[in-house]
């Protein structure tokens, strides 16, 4: 089958807060699954539940480099805990807003508590490429896009751009 579609701005359920996961059922697994297949498909280094349109605290991702073996990590419920003074800056991508980077300043390390898929809890201290991504995605799952983070010049030419396309793709 098809990968599931990845939903893009201007669409409103993006800004949604997703909901904490109850309980980890086969439906959580099988969503797990289909946003692997759609985040590997993209390709993406990481996608939230949202994005496929499920208001759930999941995350899937994958830091792995090109032509390694795979590195699958599936966050539930995850929680930060502590954020450095440090700042760092990377250039972010959102699979929601196709073909658009720009560099986001965000705290370098992180402390983030979540439940793996076996329902174990688990705590990591991220640094590099995984601070970010883990930062991006909760960001997600509160309804925050990365171009919140940037100035509002170019948030709002960036919204422009892809609602008129969704406009046009609407009247065809
Ligand atoms: O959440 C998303 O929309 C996925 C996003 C994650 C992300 C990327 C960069 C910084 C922070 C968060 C992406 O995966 S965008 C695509 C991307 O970064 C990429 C695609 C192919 C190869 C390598 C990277
Ligand atoms: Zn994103």
């Amino acid at each position: 089958m098809a990968p599931r579609e990845i939903i893009a701005i201007p669409d409103k359920r993006l800004r949604l807060k997703s909901e904490p996961v109850a309980k980890i059922d086969d439906s959580i697994r099988v969503l797990a699954e289909e946003m692997f297949e759609a985040m590997y498909a993209a390709p993406g280094i990481g996608l939230a539940a949202i994005q496929l349109g499920e208001p759930k605290r999941v995350i899937t991702m994958d830091l792995a480099k090109k032509d390694d073996p795979k590195e699958p990590q599936v966050f539930i419920n995850p929680e930060i805990l502590w954020t450095s003074e440090d700042k760092s800056v990377h250039e972010e991508g959102c699979l929601s807003i196709p073909e658009y980077y720009e560099e986001v300043e965000r705290p370098a390390e992180v402390k983030v508590k979540y439940l793996d898929l076996e329902g174990q809890p688990r705590e990591v201290h991220a640094t590099g490429l995984l601070a970010t991504c883990l930062q991006h995605e909760i960001d997600h799952l509160n309804g925050v896009l990365f171009i919140d983070h940037l100035s509002k010049l170019k948030r709002d030419r960036v919204v422009k751009k892809f609602t008129k396309q969704a406009k046009r793709a609407a009247e065809v």
